[in-house]
């Protein structure tokens, strides 16, 4: 079993589609074992997408992640970071495979309805950044 982070984000959780998208992923065999719902700074969202501080996209992208509220989550499945990915689809919704997340609720590239982990070792410092671990013990 395998922990990854996901965050429903501000497009998604304004129309209306996080119970949708909660119940997709749990469909997909995903496990909740956290859940937030909250409104991130902006020095949270550039910390959060620190890797993209010098893309022309930065400043929009940090406005965007905090125009509303977001739900954080814990999942877990086997190969949870992989499967993620694969059920998000891709980032550009243009681009993203049927029945994907993105291809059924992204708006846009930069409105793209979910993040997910890339990689497990950013799923363990996503998943620090957003739960405390005795939050996730109990689950
Ligand atoms: P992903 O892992 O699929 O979320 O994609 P990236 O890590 O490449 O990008 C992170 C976020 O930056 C995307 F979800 C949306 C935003 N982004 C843009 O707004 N414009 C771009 O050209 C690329 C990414």
């Amino acid at each position: 079993m395998e922990r990854t982070f996901s965050m429903i984000k501000p497009d998604a959780v304004a129309a209306g589609h996080a119970g949708a998208i909660l119940a997709l992923l749990e469909k997909e065999g995903f496990r909740i074992v956290g859940l937030r719902m909250l409104r991130i700074t902006r020095a949270q969202a550039e910390g959060f997408y620190a890797v993209h501080r010098e893309r022309p996209f930065f400043q929009s992208l940090v406005t965007f992640m905090t125009e509303g509220p977001v739900i954080a989550l814990a999942l877990e499945r086997e190969d949870a970071v992989k499967k993620l990915r694969e059920v998000m689809g891709a980032t550009n919704p243009a681009n993203a495979a049927e029945g994907t997340v993105r291809k059924l609720y992204a708006e846009s590239i930069e409105r793209n309805a979910i993040h997910g982990s890339d990689a497990p070792e950013t799923a363990a410092v996503e998943l620090g950044y957003f739960f405390s671990a005795a939050d996730l013990l109990l689950a």
